[in-house]
């Protein structure tokens, strides 16, 4: 993705009224135009004519009935605007808070609470409340915890015994005087406290009378980012670090302070900075003042600073001669090195460890167990109060693909089963959801149900890898909804996963949830406003995963995009099928997403998991699919789960359809529950699939004019690219596996595409053919790139249907090496032209970097010259795959959208 944001504006500049030129789906970039420095003379300009327009302009729209202007909207604010609230039976609700607003005790957290609690009332209902440090004499919204309450107001009687970030809030009287009070066993409870009094304002939720106790899920509620020192980020597709420069901490922690806030309010309590992939330098004692500023950073928002340590620090860093964990000299080392960062961090929440995976150095170099190594680290950190993330991702990427019982599936749990009681009270397995890694539909990982005395967290991961990077919307609620409440029989039914990992069946005393989330400096976080939505939800299903997905999702599209029912009802509608669209035209039936695994993770490519040690094999060939792994004749992994579930997953009979290649190996003849062939539903989901992304767009469209314009632009440009990389999914593993299979579609859609010209088929000048590899990532196997360096080159064909009004959707490979550019000519008139500057995933033609561009209503008569000039740059070839003409308004769908429910429980 594009690197080049510069690291600038303070919060001044995501106030109300600010416009952004982000373009997601196109090379992120900055988009805050205003220099900081220029912009608080603004910002307060902004405040004042957001204040105006708030309480007298929408009030006075709201009761002559006129549609409101809409504001121009800053992506960085994501879910916390604070938008003008101008329905009047929503504001009347808002008369009864108090005009003043009391912060008790000296709290840090307790004074952000307050300064929220200003800043969110003064942009929903225009009205700026007092701020007072006691008791006023009048009506007030009191904050502070239960200590600080007692000492000022013996006679409120808060609850006992809360857990921990709970929170309450009440009306009642105090010093005579009608009040709410937010209150909450520690200072952070107080701060949530404050952000569900202005979530319910937002969302038109009565404020008076309440008595409302809220408590967390569980304690661990954790953000991972795999932020790499020099600004990189793993998995990351949202722009460079808002972390870390050049090997250093940024100097600007803006963003890093913005990040805590909407962390905090979500009730995410934790945020480890760097890459599991972890250089060793971050625990060197000249990184540690930097550590440190950025501990101060998210301080005033109650996120603490974790980090990610590499196992071999004692020998890298320390200049052992070893880091063997039992050898006395590195647990002193471990031991040295926490009294000094928890000397400079004194709130330093702990470490997370990834060992002897992906050829990380662990603890079988000395062959000891990982419960050896996660105590060494335990028993330093203990004293702190600090906890120990060591992670169950420990798996051979070396494995021996001929032999058909291995299975890296059943690594987590064999390398973690066995020292289950063996790692001390502060230790967390963290494990991820499935027992792969983070693909489109996995079965919960087995190890949730074996570990009865080890802490556990489930890890899931926010940044869409294996996802569709952003670019494609994908919100994973659901998906994660179904793994949380998979009953896995651990302790007789009816105990989920979500019980498991918070600690709740077998009474552990810590345990949680950790997204990985992967932020960067584009303006709105993730590179794409719709994919916020995973962020909050994390964030609120960790706090309490017994709300739905459509709850969740509801809040945010509301929080984000306002109160207008249409807009709410689209958008949740979108984001709700997402998962199960993306699913359609990518994996099939638990196979896996086909993508490339030994590059990008994003486009297909088949056969690219098969034949080498990563084990993430489908074992697909020309007879069947699928891995076995019953008991009975395959790897033995469905052995791992209790029996009700292994008797579940070991008979085909029973084996739920979304799974059934995940668990078995079966011929493409064979017949699922729906009643369709294996190899007709990968044709059938493939172009349903496709399909609905294209009917994505059609959604988003009725939105027009309800949305801020630079919203809408940035979605519907991310939604277009979506829908024709959708096509080039289906049209990839349909064609796979028919050349495969040798199985025709029924349906005779596979394999014919009567409305495309390959370019390879057309008069060509300066462009040469070439072999795409793999073959399915272009249509035909073959597209055409500019011979020369500089072009121009020419493909054209002559137009030979009805005269009428077309579109024609030019397929293109857009590589990141360079910056091509395309002219398109209808009959002699330039019909369009445009830039290939899209930052997509590769530098080859393959199917990450294939793209359409379409181009609306042409008016064709037969014998018109269709003619594509392409002019190359930098090694992007200007290449094409093919040109397709349908006409124009036609439903080109056939297929009607079908009814899902998604948030069906389908393991
Ligand atoms: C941080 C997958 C990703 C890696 C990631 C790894 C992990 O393999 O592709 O980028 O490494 O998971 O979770 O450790």
């Amino acid at each position: 993705m594009s690197e080049q944001t510069p690291l600038v504006q303070s919060p001044e500049c995501y106030a109300p009224g600010w416009s952004t030129t982000q373009t997601p789906c196109r090379g992120l970039g900055a988009d805050c135009t205003v220099p900081c420095e220029a912009s608080s003379r603004r910002w307060v300009l902004g405040f004042w004519s957001e204040f105006v327009r708030c309480s007298l302009l929408g009030l006075l729209l709201s009761v002559l009935a006129l549609p409101a202007p809409l504001a121009a909207e800053t992506a960085t604010a994501a879910w916390l605007r604070h938008a003008c609230l101008r329905d009047p039976s929503v504001r009347q609700r808002c008369d009864a808070l108090p005009a003043t607003t009391v912060a008790l005790g000296d709290s840090a957290v307790v004074s952000t609470a307050q300064g929220e609690l200003i800043r969110g009332v003064r942009g929903m209902l225009g009205r700026t409340l007092r701020a007072e440090a006691r008791l006023p004499k009048e009506s007030a919204v009191v904050l502070g915890t239960f200590d600080a309450l007692q000492a000022v107001a013996p006679a409120s009687k808060p609850p006992t015994g809360l857990a921990e970030d709970s929170y309450w809030l009440k009306t009642t009287t105090l010093n005579g005087f009608p009040c709410l009070i937010i209150t909450a066993p520690n200072d952070r409870g107080v701060l949530y406290g404050v952000f569900a009094l202005l979530r319910r304002i937002a969302l038109g939720q009565a404020v008076s009378p309440l008595d409302d106790r809220q408590v967390p899920y569980a304690p661990v509620r954790w953000v991972n980012e795999w932020d790499n020192l020099d600004g990189t980020i793993e998995r990351g597709y949202a722009g460079l670090s808002i972390f870390f420069e050049k090997d250093n901490v940024v100097d600007d922690l803006s963003r890093a302070r913005d990040y805590a806030r909407l962390l905090a309010s979500v009730g995410l309590n934790a945020c480890a900075v760097n890459n599991v992939n972890a250089n060793p330098r971050v625990l060197r004692s000249e990184f540690l003042p930097q550590l440190a500023r950025l501990a101060e950073a998210f301080r005033p928002w109650g996120v603490r600073l974790a980090v990610s340590v590499d196992l071999s620090s004692p020998k890298v860093v320390g200049g052992l001669d070893t880091f063997d964990p039992l050898d006395p000299r590195v647990g002193e080392w471990w031991k040295e090195k926490f009294d000094e960062v928890y000397g400079a961090i004194p709130d330093f929440a702990g470490v997370v460890v990834k060992a002897d995976s992906e050829g990380r150095l662990g603890p079988s170099a000395y062959a000891r167990t990982h419960a050896d190594a996660a105590n060494v680290l335990a028993r330093a950190l203990q004293p702190h109060g600090g906890l120990v993330f060591y992670r169950a991702f420990v798996y051979d990427h070396q494995l021996d693909w001929r032999n058909l019982k291995n299975d890296r599936a059943r690594a987590a749990y064999d390398s973690f089963r066995p020292l289950d009681g063996q790692f001390d009270a502060n230790v967390v397995v963290q494990i991820k959801n499935g027992p792969i890694d983070f693909q489109v539909r996995e079965p919960a990982s087995p190890l949730f149900g074996a570990l009865e005395k080890t802490n556990q967290a489930i890890e899931l991961q926010i940044t869409q890898e294996y996802t569709g990077q952003q670019r494609h919307l994908c919100f994973l609620l659901p998906m994660w909804k179904a793994v949380l409440d998979f009953d896995l029989h651990a302790h007789g039914a009816g105990t989920p996963v979500k019980a498991l990992v918070a600690g709740k069946t077998f009474r552990r005393p810590v345990g949680g949830f950790v997204g990985v989330s992967n932020v960067g400096r584009d303006r709105s976080w993730l590179g794409s406003h719709l994919a916020m939505a995973n962020l909050y939800g994390f964030g609120r299903l960790a706090w309490n995963p017994d709300l739905t997905a459509r709850q969740i999702v509801d809040e945010w599209t509301r929080l984000t995009f306002g109160r207008d029912r249409r807009v709410a009802e689209t958008i949740d509608d979108m984001q709700l099928k997402s998962w199960s669209i993306y699913e359609d035209y990518t994996g099939p039936l638990g196979a896996g997403t086909l993508t490339d695994i030994l590059g990008s993770h994003y486009g297909p490519n088949i056969e690219s998991s098969e034949r080498n040690g990563w084990g993430q094999w489908h074992r697909a060939d020309h007879a069947g699919i699928g891995m076995d792994r019953t008991l009975a004749t395959g790897t033995g992994f469905i052995g791992q789960y209790r029996p009700p579930v292994a008797k579940l997953y070991e008979s085909l009979a029973s084996c739920p359809d979304a799974l059934l290649l995940f668990m078995h190996h079966v011929p493409y003849t064979y017949v699922l529950h729906s009643g369709k062939t294996v190899i007709q539903h990968i044709y059938d989901s493939h172009y349903q699939g496709a399909n609905e992304a294209e009917e994505l767009v059609r959604q988003w469209k009725s939105l027009e004019g309800r949305i801020d314009e630079q919203r809408y632009a940035d979605v519907l440009a991310c939604l277009e690219y979506q829908a024709g990389h959708a096509q080039v999914w289906r049209d990839a593993v349909c064609n796979w596996f028919l050349r495969t299979s040798g199985i025709p579609d029924a349906q005779g859609r596979a394999g014919d595409f009567p409305s495309r010209v390959q370019a390879e088929a057309m008069r060509l000048d300066g462009y040469r053919i070439v072999e795409v590899k793999p073959w399915e990532a272009a249509s035909g196997g073959k597209g055409v790139e500019c011979a020369s360096a500089t072009g121009p080159c020419t493909a054209s064909f002559r137009y030979d249907g009805k005269p009428g009004w077309y579109d024609v959707s030019v397929q293109y490979f857009d590589q990141n090496n360079g910056t091509s550019r395309f002219k398109l000519f209808v009959a002699g008139q330039l019909a369009d032209e445009w830039v290939a500057d899209d930052t997509l995933p590769s530098r080859k033609m393959d199917a990450s970097s294939s793209t359409r561009r379409k181009v609306a209503g042409l008016a064709l008569r037969p014998g018109d010259e269709i003619r594509l000039e392409g002019f190359p740059a930098n090694g992007d070839g200007a290449s094409i795959d093919y040109l397709e003409v349908h006409p124009t308004l036609r439903d080109a769908l056939g297929i009607p959208a079908r009814r899902r429910n998604p948030e069906s429980k389908a393991f």
